[in-house]
């Protein structure tokens, strides 16, 4: 049975568990669901919901961080996982921080644009999906949109108080970085991973997979026009560039 990633091309937890794969030379092939559509799937699978899941010697792995543990513990070369304990422990948090701090209201910040815009969110739903895939979602798309605003509770309020939170991340980050290239110990490890793959969306590296058409929002562009000479957008390139 051939190695599988259920997921979202456009979601950035799914990045960080395609990185992860390709970094560890794990071959796998993707299936891409719709949202919405795809709790069905999932929930068939796994306890929850949400991708990335992945499907690997007849195990079924739920999560990003779980992911890279499994691949870790399955494949011994190019370890993500520092060994020492207390980096281990360093690494954890970073990873923590990533989606506490970058990946949950990047979303949240990003989602509140971008449900007004669904000829830029409906192929990006979409891309790598099921032929009937486009007009499956311009069908439920309204409702969808409702769905996800409310269970993620995104609205103008929280938007806003998302895009301090992201602005507070990217100062911390900075201020690790000024004295080291990697966020723990001496070498790339999952925390760069996790930080870096959860940051895409916003610094869009040219390796990334989102590309700088998809933020057709003024609000988005101006968000990231406003941080596009931090030494954190700098950094998530090199990373990108010397480890994606
Ligand atoms: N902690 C999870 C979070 C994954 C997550 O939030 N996935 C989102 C897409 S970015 C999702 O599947 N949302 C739909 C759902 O939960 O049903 C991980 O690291 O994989």
């Amino acid at each position: 049975m051939p190695t599988l990633l259920y997921q979202f091309p456009v979601s950035h937890y799914c990045e960080k568990a395609r990185w992860a794969l390709d970094y560890k030379g794990v071959p796998f092939k993707t299936q891409t669901l719709l949202p919405g559509p795809h709790i069905k799937k999932i929930k068939s699978i796994a306890a929850d919901s949400s991708v990335p899941v992945l499907r690997m010697q007849n195990t079924i792995i739920q999560g990003s961080d779980q992911i890279i543990d499994y691949l870790d513990a399955t494949v011994s070369e190019k370890p993500l996982t520092p060994q020492d304990s207390k980096l281990r422990e360093q690494a954890a948090d970073w990873e923590r921080f990533a989606a506490d701090k970058i990946a949950d209201p990047l979303r949240c910040f990003y989602y509140h644009y971008l449900l007004d815009e669904p000829k830029t969110l409906i192929p990006l739903f979409c891309e790598d999906g099921p032929w009937y895939g486009n007009l499956l979602m311009r069908l439920i798309f309204k409702r969808l949109g409702r769905r996800m605003r409310a269970v993620a509770k995104i609205n103008p309020r929280t938007a806003g108080v998302a895009m301090h939170v992201v602005d507070k991340a990217l100062t911390t980050l900075e201020k690790q970085l000024q004295t080291q290239p990697f966020l723990v110990g001496d070498r790339f490890s999952r925390a760069d991973l996790s930080v870096c793959a959860l940051l895409s969306p916003l610094v869009l590296p040219e390796r990334g997979y989102m590309k700088a058409r998809s933020l057709t929002a003024t609000a988005l562009q101006d968000y990231r026009k406003a941080h596009i000479s931090s030494p954190v957008f700098r950094w998530v390139n090199t990373i990108y560039n010397t480890y994606r």
